[in-house]
């Protein structure tokens, strides 16, 4: 065991195990060297719960070398948040390629599908700070670290495939607009608030975002349950640099799914760590979350063949149009040991490519090959942070750079300069073949400040997007535009609000406007112009055949992979008495299939069956909500049901899984406790026929929520209209 790795705590098979806690207390004496406590220099310190003073009342002495190096430590624990995407979790895992792909890339771990490649994943939200919680509505980051054998590849992705702005050098100005307020500092982690729909409502090439980011994919159920896109285009070069543009996805295996608002509300102040959580107990239990890698290939020659330009970063290419091709496989596999080490010190940047994988000239890409390692140079002290264990490459590191804020590595010899005789010409070059050589894209142009007129037509996706979603998501839509526009005190940022959304559709904008106190859309009145100052009009893309489309099926999460209950968290609601018969069915049928059943009752301890047998309760209805599950079900058995009806907790459990579409089985007695509106899809009541029932739950686990129930009674935050 390494020395200082433990803190000291007896564990089994140690001195101290089995003792109790007054004797493993006076145990330090046997332990081996490394369980002892030291100073940072390795000095063994036998006490370290007074400060050394003079005289038992007298005050501190300066020379406590122990005191003020364990404080000062303390001082300077803090390292600045990242500036964006500050509240994140990790895992560790693997990648592993389906076939080679050697016809595309040379990429050395993108060759072999025997090569597993070491991987980091964090996943973040954008705007909140660290403390922040994890279920508000914003984009998540989706960043993946290769350890490749050639080198470190960070694809530095979002789960939502366009972004805000088309231009890097507008990113502090949305950020501003995003983060709390400068005067008061609110609100945290949110965008409902007037400074980020100001920033909008004048900045038409965000609305194609702005339709993502008021969808269901902004409230994602769990990290492993949400996709992944490098966003920009990328170019993949093979051996004999033939270039191909590509974008890359991430698909989660587990399908794409979403909560509801006001679930993720809730969830905001039940569990703020939900979605750590998650990802954390996950891969304890096993449930290893699996992304398959997809990438869409477009031949050089057909760069300007579709109405987008692909150098835009605010603009999809359909996957009806240009396939998704799924090459490999991501699996995550390993929690980290330590969330500062490795979580909080990762440091991803858009320039760490391998040879094999390129950049384009998308200017969102370009301000991004600066930011990320400038960035690093303030967060992580200075210019070594790739040596830091999480950020280090497994290929071996030779160059001349040196020293710097804490230095690691001992460079050997004489010579830190390229040539030289001295070193024996070392570090030496690599031959072409073997090393990063740039794709050779001829360049030309004049000085300038303007995009591409392509670029400019900023609504057409939008309205794809929002025309592509089932009527429950664009419902979800409106209501999130509601919520966050009714949020905005400007009436004037909320009028050309509905401005701009109208170029997009003007039923949604109507919908919208009819409950934040602004006229309707009329098409006139506001002008919405883009940053040239050009006044911009309604246009329909035509859809026209291999070259745009009107709907593309693959943006609805209604088309998603459904049916398996892999991982989902199922309550299960006893008192005393329940039919310890149909309990056990359910138990079994739901972890056969992969879920997680957990017992819930009145206490702490065990809950007894109609038999007697005892089960032991997993949380108490006290600590439990249904926010915090998938499903929930009830046993039949006469006394337990008339335990449970006393329960206030339970008529609420049941609501809000009822209220949030959320599937409900009750058994015999148990149909007595659903209250009088809780009932239709979704809701399955059994009776006599037990293994008929547990199917026809777990089926209804498979299908995740019920969308068509909301707005019934009690659907808060869900309208029809
Ligand atoms: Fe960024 C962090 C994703 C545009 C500047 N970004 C950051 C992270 C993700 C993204 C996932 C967190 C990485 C981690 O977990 O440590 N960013 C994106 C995507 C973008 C994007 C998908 C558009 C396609 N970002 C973007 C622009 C700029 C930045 C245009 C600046 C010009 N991003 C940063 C940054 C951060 C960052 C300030 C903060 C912390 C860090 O880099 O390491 O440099």
């Amino acid at each position: 065991m390494p020395r200082n790795r433990s803190n000291g705590t007896p564990r089994d098979g140690l001195p101290g195990a089995g003792m109790g806690k007054e004797e493993q207390l006076h145990q330090y004496q046997a332990r081996p060297e490394d369980e002892l406590l030291t100073t940072n220099q390795g000095v063994r310190i036998p006490h370290t719960d007074d400060s050394l003073k003079a005289g038992e009342r007298g005050p501190t002495l300066m020379e406590d070398f122990h005191f003020r190096e364990k404080i000062t430590h303390f001082d300077h624990e803090r390292i600045p948040e990242r500036v964006v995407h500050a509240r994140g979790s990790g895992a560790h895992g693997y990648f592993q390629v389906y076939e080679s792909l050697a016809d595309l890339t040379s990429a050395s771990f993108l060759q072999d599908p025997n090569k597993k490649t070491p991987v980091f994943v964090r996943f973040s939200t954008v705007l909140g700070s660290r403390g922040s919680a994890d279920t508000v509505r914003d984009v998540r980051g989706f960043a993946t670290k290769f350890y490749t054998d050639e080198g470190v590849f960070d694809l530095v992705g979002n789960n939502i495939p366009v972004f805000f702005i088309q231009d890097a050098i507008k990113f502090p100005d949305i950020i501003h607009a995003g983060k709390p307020e400068p005067h008061h500092e609110i609100p945290q982690a949110a965008t409902a608030h007037d400074t980020f729909w100001d920033f909008i409502c004048l900045m038409p090439e965000s609305m194609h975002v702005i339709m993502w980011a008021l969808s269901d994919r902004a409230i994602p159920r769990s990290y492993r349950m949400m996709e992944g896109f490098g966003v920009h285009t990328f170019r993949l070069v093979n051996a004999e640099r033939t270039s191909h543009f590509v974008k890359f996805h991430w698909k989660p295996l587990l399908g794409v799914h979403s909560l509801v608002w006001d679930e993720a509300q809730q969830l905001a102040g039940k569990d703020p760590d939900y979605h750590r959580r998650d990802l954390w107990e996950a891969i304890q239990q096993g449930d290893y979350p699996e992304y398959e890698f997809g990438i869409q290939v477009l031949n050089e020659e057909d760069e300007h063949k579709f109405p987008f330009d692909i150098l835009d970063a605010t603009k999809i290419w359909p996957e009806e149009l240009i396939p998704v091709r799924r090459v490999g496989k991501m699996t995550l596999n390993r929690n980290p040991e330590n969330f500062f080490a490795e979580t909080e010190q990762v440091a991803f940047h858009i320039g760490h490519l391998v040879p094999g994988i390129d950049v384009t000239d998308d200017p969102l890409l370009q301000g991004r090959l600066f930011s990320y390692l400038d960035t690093q140079l303030l967060r992580l002290g200075g210019p070594n942070f790739a040596e830091i264990p999480i950020n280090k490459s497994v290929a071996p590191v030779r160059n001349n750079q040196r020293d710097g804020f804490h230095r690691a590595q001992i460079d050997h010899g004489r010579t830190a300069y390229f040539p030289n005789t001295l070193g024996l010409g070392c570090p030496a070059l690599a031959a072409p073949a073997d090393g990063y050589v740039h794709f050779p894209e001829p360049v030309e142009g004049v000085k300038i400040r303007r995009r591409s007129e392509k670029f400019k037509d900023y609504f057409s996706q939008a309205r794809l997007f929002y025309r592509s979603l089932s009527e429950p998501e664009q419902r979800h839509l409106i209501d999130a535009a509601r919520f966050e526009l009714g949020r905005v005190e400007s009436p004037v940022v909320r009028q050309r609000m509905i401005a701009m959304l109208d170029l997009v559709d003007r039923e949604l904008a109507t919908r919208v406007a009819e409950r934040i106190g602004v006229e309707p859309p009329t098409g006139e009145g506001v002008e919405i112009r883009d940053a040239a100052g050009e006044a911009l009009q309604r246009r329909e893309v035509k859809a026209e055949k291999g070259r745009a489309v009107e709907v593309s099926p693959a943006l609805s999460q209604m088309n998603t992979v459904k049916g398996s209950i892999q991982s989902r968290r199922v309550a299960v609601l006893l008192g005393q008495g329940f039919e310890g018969e149909q309990f056990v069915a359910l138990k079994t049928r739901l972890e056969e299939g992969g879920a997680h059943p957990d017992v819930i009752s009145l206490a702490l301890g065990v809950v007894k069956a109609s038999d007697g047998t005892p089960v032991p309760v997993d949380k108490s209805s006290q600590v439990a909500a249904s926010v915090l599950y998938d499903a929930v079900c009830i046993p039949g058995g006469a006394e337990h049901v008339q335990a449970l009806s006393e329960l206030d907790e339970v008529d609420v459990f049941l609501c809000e899984a009822f209220r949030h579409g959320k599937p409900i089985g009750v058994v015999a007695e148990a149909q007595e406790l659903l209250p009088p509106n809780v009932k239709g899809p979704g809701v399955i009541v059994g009776g006599s026929d037990l293994a008929g029932f547990v199917e026809q739950f777990v089926a209804a686990i498979g299908q995740h929520r019920f969308p068509e129930r909301e707005g019934a009674r009690g659907g808060v935050g869900n309208s029809r209209r």
